[in-house]
């Protein structure tokens, strides 16, 4: 391990430069620097060799032209113990560097700032510093290179016990953060240009997707089985309240199922802007859900939808959760894994805590859909990905298409737009049960639709089954109708588009079941 003899620093981001470059001076290392950075360490008592002493040229064109020379590439890029690289520089008097410090220009500050020019974002595009850090990172069995503040300290200590060398491994990790960071930087001016550059008939296309446009949030314990390794990985333009912005208040830490199936409780309750809407979730289908006067209300309302299946549930609310709610959530024979709402009464978070010690209880702040950048969903496959938009379609109720001579009444109109939507977010085949803004039964994940007419039916036994039903995908056959007309069922809402539609609507008209037509589909797998 050789030491560390000569060091080029050139940072935008000057937070603890100068201790660290105090730090390097008492390892006797020589200090390169660029304008600004020199300035700001000589300023501190530091002897700095300005680079144009090294380039032999002044910094150009307001510094867009500094470091770019060959005298420094040269000095960074040469392998040490090859003979003909060094016999090359030393015909150049090039000097070997063996460290590089550098952070880039604020490319992600400038484009954060109101009413940011092109011109202002372009300036701001590192050209200089990424070519050093690359130049560092490739010649890393020579060359550390830093670029996180994060890490001066440890590099002195590292410094420290190997008398001002670094190993190699060290230098290795130095050099993959060197990497990812200028990708990430790059990354960021692609997405930044892409929304000026693209026309718009490319902007709709789907995107190129990167998994670098996501950071870990947190590795999980496990996946959804415990030989399952997983982590949570956050998008990087989040702009939603949702699971990943979700603040933990309370309770064990969230595991992979935890947050699928949150996400699923959240996501329904969300769609319900007007009205207090709960639901309870399971698997990441609702096995309750219901709008209410108030947020108790609305919970005892989705509990009682399948108050056996609740049993370890996750609770949404889209308003803050009171303490008269939070009574009801932690009553004696009920069970609760999650709860996540927008905010918590004090009382009712002392409630829920006092209940139990583990329950996690998440908090999102005011709830909204960004309809206007609505985002993707993404379904892994073996050895690929499935990308769409993610499913925000809404059904008012001027584009129902009544198609039975019986037409549903008013309040029959709203439990049918309630259980559309509750219906997008069950697994297909999907029926949803509803009677009273309240659901009553639901037939999830089958194969066949009118399975999933039996199960909703089972389910809302005990319970008003004289309610509505909304089936996900249109009915491939009348069976699924005639079953639903045994429930007690007086009103249906599905898409359309059967072959056979004419003989699921003969059907309603035979067994006096209303049913309207959306001309849109919910699947959900
Ligand atoms: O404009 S540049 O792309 N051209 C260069 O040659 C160059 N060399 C270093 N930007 C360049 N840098 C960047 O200057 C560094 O990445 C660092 O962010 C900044 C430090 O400048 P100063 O020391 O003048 O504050």
């Amino acid at each position: 391990m050789s030491k560390i003899k000569k060091a080029l620093i050139s940072v935008s981001n000057k937070a603890g430069i100068v201790d660290f470059a105090k730090g390097l001076k008492e390892f006797d290392v020589e200090i390169i620097s660029t304008g600004g950075t020199g300035s700001l360490l000589k300023e501190s008592g530091l002897e700095v060799t300005d680079i144009s002493e090294v380039t032999n040229f002044p910094e150009m064109m307001n510094g867009r032209v500094k470091t770019l020379h060959p005298a420094v590439h040269g000095g960074i890029l040469a392998v040490r113990d090859n003979k003909e690289h060094l016999k090359e520089i030393a015909a150049q008097d090039i000097e070997t560097i063996d460290l590089v410090v550098c952070n880039l220009y604020p490319f992600a500050e400038t484009i954060k700032k109101e009413g940011v020019t092109l011109e202002e974002a372009v300036e701001n595009i590192d050209i200089g510093g990424p070519t050093m850090i690359r130049s560092a990172a490739k010649n890393h069995q020579d060359v550390a290179v830093v670029v996180d503040p994060a890490d001066y300290d440890n590099i002195l200590n590292e410094m420290k016990a190997a008398e001002g060398a670094l190993n190699k491994s060290k230098k290795l990790k130095l050099a993959y953060k060197a990497f990812r960071h200028t990708a990430e930087y790059d990354q960021l001016i692609q997405d930044f240009l892409s929304d000026l550059a693209l026309e718009d008939k490319e902007k709709e296309k789907m995107p190129e997707i990167r998994l670098d446009r996501y950071d870990k949030k947190m590795d999980l314990r496990y996946g959804e089985n415990p030989h399952q390794k997983a982590a949570f990985y956050l998008e990087r333009k989040t702009n939603e309240p949702s699971i990943s912005t979700a603040e933990q208040l309370h309770g064990k830490a969230l595991s992979f199922n935890n947050i699928n199936d949150t996400d699923g409780a959240l996501e329904l309750v969300k769609e319900f802007e007007d009205n207090t809407a709960v639901a309870v979730i399971k698997h990441a289908n609702p096995c309750g859900m219901a709008l209410g006067d108030n947020v108790k209300d609305a919970f005892l309302k989705a509990h009682a939808g399948d108050p056996l299946s609740a049993f370890g549930s996750i609770v949404a609310s889209n308003r803050t959760i009171t303490a008269e709610a939070a009574s009801e959530i932690a009553k004696d024979d009920k069970f609760v894994e999650v709860v996540i709402a927008p905010d918590y009464e004090e009382k009712a978070l002392k409630i829920l805590k006092k209940r139990w010690d583990n329950v996690r209880i998440l908090k999102t702040g005011e709830l909204k859909i960004n309809y206007d950048k609505p985002g993707y969903s993404m379904k892994k496959v073996t050895g690929g990905m499935l990308v769409q938009d993610r499913d925000l379609g809404q059904t008012t109720a001027d584009e129902l298409e009544v198609v039975t001579k019986k037409a549903p009444t008013e309040e029959e109109i709203k439990d049918l737009l309630f259980s559309w939507k509750v219906v997008k977010h069950v697994k297909s085949n999907a029926i949803v049960m509803a009677k009273e803004q309240m659901v009553v039964g639901v037939g999830a994940g089958q194969m066949s639709r009118v399975d999933s007419m039996i199960i909703a039916g089972r389910k809302a036994e005990g319970r008003q089954r004289d309610g509505v039903v909304a089936s996900d995908a249109f009915f491939p056959f009348p069976d699924a109708v005639e079953k639903a007309a045994e429930l007690g069922i007086k009103a249906i809402i599905q898409p359309g588009g059967s072959i056979r539609d004419d003989k699921v609507i003969e059907a309603c008209d035979k067994l006096g079941i209303a049913m309207v037509f959306t001309g849109k589909r919910h699947f959900r797998h």
